[in-house]
């Protein structure tokens, strides 16, 4: 809630600085850009002529106002191009910066905001951009808080992408309640067997790093083709919120809760991808989400090799206690929810409301590796075979629906059995569409009826909008 009236706030103060009265200054060199900016003044608009920029070093410290923001932009959306090498950095509040194309930069860190507060960058493309591939091409940290990353593009990373660096404080929390919202990431190719994260959330350097708070909002992002590491998103820190994104034809990773705790992954569609969701830790929630054609397993739980306030900086924290609710997982191999591999199996989890189609492999590998709940779950299929697959109670198998003859369909397919036969769960209120869940709700991501779909992102949803024209 806390973010949705910051948002709302902030929203006003774009508004209001329309209105401001401050002057636009326009410059055709950076260094000048650069002068001004050390003066500059809440409200003021500082633009940089169309055309291309080698060897650019920005640093903003004066920051705007919750009604008057600085604003730092391309003449248009699209037409400054920063090239060879570029750092930009912002440690300042209410500073907007927006519209640039970073292209062709081999270089780590280039864009980075420390001790940043309600700052927005909108608009901004990434392309071929970054060097060393646990480096960073876009980086918020020590005490960035409150801040958007939203709109914008990234494609041919060679570095993690957005990474929030989340080093904890006295109250246990760092580099909190930051935005990533409705970017397009795509075309990201392997150049190691680990990094190029599209987006990071927390690392695990010290002990106590990964279960610092960061209440960071991961949400409406599309990711095609991205196959620069396991970890499509990746979080390695507490309290984040994995939301209504899109990751299609990505063959090497998804989401992954790698560290931290008390995760939400809901309304997620996972497209064609390796795993869907992959998870360590207590406390997490994973509801609605739908998951098709996964090539190594829908959602798993390795289970660990330590448990939580043990010393490890390296390992797999065990998941205890979690709720894994109304997703709807369709064909795919490897396994529908997938427990163990690690030492310590995992514990408590709650497995309720979910839907499974037509699952080319044994739904649910290693059931006696975890202690689990299961209720009320539903398997559709014709695999005669599949009786001796499931738990011994909480799942019932019905015949498979026939097959799809759309794209609709297969999104939202019409099986019978799956209407009002759910558990009430107070965790999952709503479905994939936001449609509120009635007292007898329907197994699987869906409510129906569905009068809004919330179909899965296109790339007309995302990203800069001079991309989009
Ligand atoms: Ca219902
Ligand atoms: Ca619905």
């Amino acid at each position: 809630m806390r973010n949705l009236l910051w948002t709302a706030i902030f929203a006003l103060t774009v508004l209001a600085a329309v209105r401001a009265q401050e002057p636009t200054e326009t410059f055709t060199s950076v260094a000048d850009l650069q002068r001004a900016l050390r003066l500059a003044r809440p409200g003021s608009e500082y633009v940089l002529a169309s055309g291309t920029y080698r060897q650019v070093s920005l640093f903003v410290d004066r920051s705007g106002k919750p009604e008057a923001p600085i604003t730092i932009r391309a003449e248009e959306g699209g037409s400054v191009t920063f090239t060879e090498a570029c750092t930009i950095d912002i440690s300042a509040s209410y500073v907007i910066f927006e519209g640039f194309r970073f292209a062709d930069i081999p270089h780590p860190n280039i864009l980075n905001l420390t001790a940043a507060d309600r700052c927005r960058i909108s608009h901004c493309a990434f392309i071929n951009t970054g060097q060393g591939v646990k480096k960073h091409i876009v980086q918020f940290r020590a005490g960035a808080n409150h801040n958007i990353f939203e709109f914008n593009y990234m494609e041919g990373n060679r570095s993690i992408g957005v990474s929030i660096l989340v080093r904890p404080d006295q109250k246990g929390e760092g580099t909190v309640h930051n935005i990533i919202r409705r970017n397009y990431f795509r075309d990201i190719d392997r150049l190691s067997n680990n990094g190029q994260e599209p987006v990071q959330i927390g690392q695990q350097v010290y002990l106590d790093w990964q279960y610092a708070y960061s209440h960071t909002i991961v949400e409406e992002n599309l990711f095609i083709n991205c196959n620069g590491d396991r970890e499509i998103v990746s979080s390695k820190s507490s309290g984040n919120l994995i939301r209504h994104n899109t990751i299609q034809d990505s063959w090497r990773g998804g989401i992954v809760l790698r560290a931290g705790n008390a995760a939400r992954v809901e309304g997620n569609y996972l497209i064609n991808t390796d795993v869907g969701i992959r998870a360590y830790g207590d406390g997490n929630v994973i509801v609605n989400n739908y998951i098709v054609d996964a090539k190594n397993g829908a959602i798993l739980f390795p289970g660990g090799d330590y448990d939580a306030g043990e010393p490890s900086t390296r390992g797999y924290q065990r998941t205890l206690h979690s709720l894994i609710a109304h997703n709807t997982i369709v064909g795919g191999q490897g396994g529908a929810i997938v427990f163990g591999g690690l030492e310590r199996p995992p514990q408590g989890l709650r497995v309720c409301n979910n839907l499974f189609i037509n699952p080319s492999d044994p739904p649910f590998p290693y059931l006696q590796t975890a202690e689990t709940t299961w209720q009320s779950n539903l398997l559709a299929t014709n695999d005669e075979t599949a009786q001796w697959q499931v738990p011994p109670s909480g799942i019932e198998i019905v015949p498979a629906p026939p097959p799809f003859e759309s794209a609709v369909q297969r999104l939202r397919p019409d099986i019978a059995d799956a209407v009002d036969t759910g558990l009430p769960l107070r965790e999952a209120i709503r479905d994939i569409d936001g449609d509120p869940r009635d007292t007898r709700p329907d197994i699987g991501a869906d409510e129906r009826p569905t009068p809004r779909p919330r179909i899965p992102l296109a790339p007309s949803d995302v990203g800069p909008r001079w991309m989009r024209m």
